[in-house]
């Protein structure tokens, strides 16, 4: 078997029998899907996870991409060039592209799920994937010609990359100084270093096409500051011919440097100069504005879904290894029993400390994969909207919210579990015969690129609550509030019910303090230290409160199950779903009181103490 164990029927769990994907098929947009392609595109891809796709995991990771700076080329090893082979033949890139562009017209919560599948299994493979959903972008945002490039990059199945990063403009993207300037023919020559570039350079595809941020420089241009002066360029390896797309002769933007790093070896992360080797490196504006940050984000909309799916579908795989290793180690004798010295022995699933981990696991694997169905589930209304011409703009607005918490929390918490994970395994954990360790190191980045989570909690408290005036969060608030007042579960986890209408006062008295820190700003502007001390506790707080939501609605889902006939592993099943939401309501949902008192005690003293004595 390979390294990766999947949970279909949890992904089957959430979109059937939880949010209900079934009421939004068979009608426009997605009325050539019904249940059973569904449940087919589920299953087939599945066996394509744990098989092919899985089989390169561990080699690309002990012999990663080999980077030769003569040639400025990359050799992949030959076991992943077979993985993303079985990717590509399978078409599996086209569940997310859109209709009109070759997709399959299936909903954002079913792609999402199939999209687990494979950045649980092997996520450098997306990644290298990223040519056709690029090539979306370019074709929603292009000029004519550039449509027709953007179904070029499809039909020929070119890589591509997102191009902001840059020595000195990481997380301040809008300190970048690659330029941009204007040519006569109306190309543009670009010029300078970015950095940090997934997917820069591989032999998997006939051409890549960069989609690069630079400052456009030229007559009649005038310069601005910050992330609102950047222009997004296309700027492909090779040229190419504009009808057929033929490659042509190579373009000057060269990979100079692949960095050593401590997990996803697999994906190369490049140095990319342009124009610095005695070859311009042409680019094309993309559409006729400016207004490269604003289109970028449409990349680093889907890119942070992503991220955090990649990193909750890396530990649920995480928490099955741990388990199924806990099933059969045997160690030590049952705690009630420890003096007796000829007691027998017992699998560690006996040992309360084992379990208090595994369940821990559970909740935040199969309560974060219910969080980014959640999220889907307003793509899914907004793609509605698009056809039905309903007004989505709530439902964006949801989405907006929550694409921080599934990428910030999403990845935090896979990071933190996933040593739990490991600790489950003792010091076999810790040893490569397991796939524990290279989980750990390959899901490290995702609470760093597509910006830190200081980031997402800065974007979330700033932009996703305060500019929108609370109403995306004012509505989830409400989903909550109306959950508990519905009083369904006939009376069963009660206790818990009352635990998450504690959580939810909770977030709402942090919430409540924080307005008040940066109301206080205005008289004293240090006062919004208070709330930067802060924003990612906030983040995580309310990434719990919505874990422990969502479960709590699986569990009333599993009860109702479980007063019918279930199979008996289904009882298993949904027993597992009552006992994760007892568990995290009663253990993890009690700590924001705790965190809410500390965010109500801030004090600017941290950031009065002297950078000496740090
Ligand atoms: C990176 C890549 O890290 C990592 C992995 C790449 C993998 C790629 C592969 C993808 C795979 C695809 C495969 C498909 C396969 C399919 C298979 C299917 C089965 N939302 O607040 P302001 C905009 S890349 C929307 O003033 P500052 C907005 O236009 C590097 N828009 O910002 C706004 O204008 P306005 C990632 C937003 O202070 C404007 O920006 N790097 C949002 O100037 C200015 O906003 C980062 O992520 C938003 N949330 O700049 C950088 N926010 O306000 C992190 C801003 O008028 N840093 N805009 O609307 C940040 O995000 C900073 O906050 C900053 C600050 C740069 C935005
Ligand atoms: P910095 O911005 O220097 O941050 C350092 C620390 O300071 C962090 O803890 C951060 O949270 C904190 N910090 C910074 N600013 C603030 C602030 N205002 N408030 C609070 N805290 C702050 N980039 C691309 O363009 N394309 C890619 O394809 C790409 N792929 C990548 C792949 C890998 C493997 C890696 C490591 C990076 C990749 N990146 C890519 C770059 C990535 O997006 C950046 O590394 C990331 O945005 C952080 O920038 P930085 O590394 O410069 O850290």
């Amino acid at each position: 078997m390979g390294h990766f164990r999947s949970n279909l029927r949890d992904l089957e769990f959430n979109l059937f029998e939880v949010f209900r994907v079934q009421d939004r098929l068979g009608t426009a947009p997605f009325d050539s899907v019904d249940t059973d392609t569904v449940r087919g595109v589920l299953t087939e891809l599945n066996a394509v996870a744990t098989g092919p796709l899985a089989e390169s995991f561990v080699d690309a990771d002990r012999n990663p991409p080999v980077f030769d700076p003569a040639t400025h080329s990359v050799t992949l090893p030959q076991s992943l060039k077979d993985s993303y082979r079985a990717l590509w033949d399978g078409e599996w890139w086209r569940i997310s592209l859109p209709a009109d562009l070759g997709g399959y017209g299936i909903p954002a919560t079913v792609q999402w799920a199939a999209s687990e599948l494979i950045l649980g299994s092997n996520p450098a493979a997306f990644m290298y994937m990223a040519g056709p959903n690029f090539a979306a972008v370019v074709h929603r945002n292009g000029t004519e010609q550039q449509k027709r490039w953007a179904e070029l990059m499809i039909d020929r199945g070119w890589g591509a990359t997102m191009v902001l990063t840059e020595p000195d403009a990481g997380s301040d993207v809008g300190a970048g100084r690659t330029k941009a300037v204007q040519q006569p023919d109306g190309t543009w020559h670009l010029d300078g270093v970015k950095r940090f570039i997934t997917s820069g350079e591989h032999d998997l595809t006939e051409n890549i096409m960069h989609l690069v941020l630079a400052r456009p420089e030229g007559p009649g241009i005038t310069p601005r500051p910050g992330t609102k002066g950047l222009s997004l360029f296309l700027v492909p390896k090779f040229h190419f011919d504009p009808e057929t797309g033929e490659p042509g002769e190579r373009n000057g933007a060269f990979v100079t440097g692949v960095e050593h790093k401590m997990g996803l070896k697999a994906s190369t992360t490049c140095e990319l100069t342009f124009g610095q080797h005695g070859v311009p490196a042409v680019g094309w504006l993309l559409g006729e504005v400016h207004d490269g940050i604003a289109q970028m984000f449409q990349v680093i909309e889907y890119a942070r879904m992503m991220v955090g799916t990649k990193a909750i579908g890396t530990l649920s795989a995480g928490y099955l290894a741990a388990l199924d290793y806990a099933k059969e180690r045997v160690q030590g004798a049952d705690l009630t029993r420890q003096l007796d010295k000829t007691a027998p022995r017992v699998t560690i699933t006996h040992h309360p400390d084992v379990r208090r981990m595994l369940m821990l696991q559970k909740s935040y694997a199969e309560g974060l994969r219910a969080l980014y169905t959640y999220t889907a589930t307003f793509q899914d209304e907004v793609k509605v909207g698009e056809f039905s011409g309903a007004d989505t703009t709530l439902a964006e607005r949801v989405n907006d919210l929550l694409l921080p918490i599934v990428k910030g929390v999403g990845s935090e918490r896979a990071s933190e579990q996933l040593l739990l994970s490991l600790q489950t395994l003792g010091g076999s954990g810790y040893l490569q015969d397991y796939p524990i360790e290279q989980y750990i190191r390959d899901a490290k980045i995702d609470s760093l690129y597509e910006g830190t989570t200081a980031i997402q909690s800065l974007d979330f408290l700033f932009r996703k609550i305060v500019r929108d005036n609370g109403q995306a969060i004012g509505y989830v608030a409400g989903e909550i509030k109306a959950f508990l007042d519905a009083e369904s579960g006939n009376g069963r986890l009660k206790e818990e019910r009352a635990l998450l209408a504690t959580a939810l006062a909770d977030v709402q008295g942090m919430l409540g303090t924080l307005t008040g820190f940066l109301m206080g700003s205005a008289e004293d502007p240090t006062s919004l230290y208070k709330v930067g001390q802060n924003t990612v506790r906030l983040l995580m707080a309310v990434g719990d409160l919505l874990i422990g939501w969502l479960l709590l609605r699986q569990a009333d889902v599993a009860l109702v199950a479980l007063g019918g006939e279930p199979s008996a592993r289904d009882v298993a099943f949904y027993e597992g779903k009552v006992g994760a939401a007892r568990f995290f309501a009663r253990t993890v949902l009690p700590q924001l009181t705790a965190q809410r008192a500390v965010l109500e005690a801030t004090d600017n003293s941290l950031m009065e103490l002297p950078e000496a004595a740090f």
